[in-house]
């Protein structure tokens, strides 16, 4: 396995997928998700030791979450991570960019369908990889996979799928904490771990807050107003105001014709309408 056949099977189970079409709002020609940007990380990368003391040594190694699938202990250097961002597409993000209170009906579905979506995308893409001989593990199909309340950074997950991101070289993170990529801040990640030794993609950065325009010169700011309940300000992101909006949002505003169901929720009004929504700015 290298870089090229890893990235030509992901776009190909992307191309397959069943799920990625917003059939519940009746638009099934139309996508939920573009075709993911990929980076490639190594197993062995120190970045994952400093993870360990940032967030908390609860947060896993990738030899770690590889033995709690096959249940046997492995180097780090024979395992590479696959770090993928999934944009969401222009007319989501077009209407997302009109809203002011609550997110858009597309924005609501794709958020709500994301979960039986990776798990349909992960399920294939470790599938192929067996069929093909290659040992592999997606975070996300992982039953052990949860988040844990820490008394610094709040909640935190046991593998947080942006700090992989920043480690495999797809972007960094803007004031208003989400991860600024090549395709934009409006994107959704997941992590694959395979038993592979595939080549890292460089980091085009120094520091973990290059691309966003408020570090870079002191301007934009423009999450800031995009938030309705000042969860953004230039000291950062008030995650327990964000967390809390979720309810707020779905109790006052929810869209008669889009059932619940299990949805999880998420405004992410500050992720489009403002310059980093669809690249670098
Ligand atoms: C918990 C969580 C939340 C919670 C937080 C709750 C709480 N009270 O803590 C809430 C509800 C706020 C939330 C909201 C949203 N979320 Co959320 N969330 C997560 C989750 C499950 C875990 C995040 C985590 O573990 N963070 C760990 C802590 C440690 O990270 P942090 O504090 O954010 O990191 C900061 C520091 O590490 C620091 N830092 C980084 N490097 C360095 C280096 C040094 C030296 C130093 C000093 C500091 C430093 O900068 C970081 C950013 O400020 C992830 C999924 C996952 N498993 O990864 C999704 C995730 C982060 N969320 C995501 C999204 C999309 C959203 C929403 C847009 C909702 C939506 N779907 O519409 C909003 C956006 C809010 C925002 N402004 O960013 C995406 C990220 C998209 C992106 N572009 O970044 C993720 C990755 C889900 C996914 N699968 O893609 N989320
Ligand atoms: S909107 Fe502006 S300030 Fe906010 S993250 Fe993007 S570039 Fe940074
Ligand atoms: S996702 Fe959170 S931080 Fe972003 S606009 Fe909504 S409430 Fe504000």
């Amino acid at each position: 396995m290298d870089n090229y056949k890893m990235k030509n099977t992901i776009r190909e189970i992307y191309d397959g997928l069943e799920k990625n079409h917003f059939s519940t709002l009746k638009k099934s020609e139309n996508p939920m998700w573009d075709q993911p940007i990929i980076g490639f990380a190594r197993g062995d990368d120190p970045y994952f030791t400093f993870l360990k003391d940032h967030i908390g040594s609860f947060h896993w190694s990738p030899k770690e979450a590889f033995q709690l699938k096959y249940q046997e202990s492995i180097q780090d250097h024979r395992l590479s991570v696959v770090s993928m961002a999934f944009p969401q597409t222009m007319e989501t993000k077009a209407a997302q960019a009109k809203e002011t209170l609550a997110p858009a009906r597309e924005w609501i579905v794709s958020r709500g369908e994301w979960e039986p979506l990776m798990k349909e995308f992960s399920g294939k893409l470790t599938n192929r990889l067996a069929d093909m001989g290659i040992r592999s593990v997606s975070i996300d199909l992982l039953p052990e996979f949860s988040t844990v309340k820490t008394s610094q950074l709040g909640i935190a997950s046991k593998w947080s799928h942006r700090h992989i991101a920043y480690l495999a070289g797809l972007g960094t993170f803007g004031l208003s904490e989400g991860l600024i990529t090549e395709k934009g801040k409006a994107v959704r990640f997941t992590s694959l771990i395979v038993e592979a030794e595939l080549i890292p993609t460089e980091r085009s950065y120094q520091s973990h807050h290059e691309w966003c325009l408020f570090f870079r010169d002191g301007s934009c700011g423009a999450c800031i107003r995009r938030c309705p309940v000042n969860a953004i300000s230039k000291e950062g992101h008030d995650k327990d105001l964000c967390d809390a909006y979720e309810e707020v949002f779905a109790a006052k505003y929810w869209p008669d014709d889009i059932e619940r169901g299990n949805y999880i929720l998420g405004c992410g009004l500050c992720q489009a309408g403002i310059p980093c929504q669809h690249g670098r700015p």
